[in-house]
């Protein structure tokens, strides 16, 4: 079975769209092999966004998801999972995203997107084990 890691980011929480979202992932038939909310911490921020380190817009990237809590997910499924992650939740920019996807429905700014989810097999594990280390591989 195929994992991802996905996250209700800090404007989902404010925004009371939890239920909204992860209704999404459940009715389309992926489950959660553990779901946690909590503030991320900076460090895990700086390690979880190392692609974008050299952006000028990595600063901004990890204040925003210390903000406030997050809902950390390990979703799994039968299928390509990731992909199936990723096309409900619409392109990173909420003006490119189609209806009918989470951003695409329910955001407006690529600065505040509201979900993360992993785009590879190899970001998947290494994002959740950041997230979940004593969750069995
Ligand atoms: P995705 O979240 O769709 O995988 P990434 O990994 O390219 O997109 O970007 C990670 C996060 O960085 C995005 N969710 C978004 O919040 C933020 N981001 C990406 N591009 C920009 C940008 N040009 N300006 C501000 N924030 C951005």
């Amino acid at each position: 079975m195929e994992k991802t890691l996905f996250i209700c980011k800090p404007d989902a929480v404010r925004r009371g769209l939890v239920g909204e979202i992860l209704g999404r992932l459940e009715s389309k038939g992926l489950r959660f092999l553990a779901l946690e909310q909590r503030t991320i911490a900076e460090d895990e921020a700086k390690e979880h966004y190392v692609e974008h380190s050299s952006k000028g817009f990595f600063d901004d990237l990890v204040a925003f998801i210390t903000s406030g809590p997050s809902v950390l997910v390990v979703v799994a499924g039968e299928g390509e999972v990731i992909k199936i992650v990723r096309g409900i939740m619409g392109a990173t920019d909420p003006s490119n995203a189609n209806p009918g996807t989470i951003r695409g429905d329910l955001a407006t700014m690529v600065s505040e997107n509201l979900v993360h989810g992993s785009d590879s097999l190899m970001a998947a594990q290494r994002e959740i084990k950041l997230f979940f280390p004593n969750l069995e591989a």
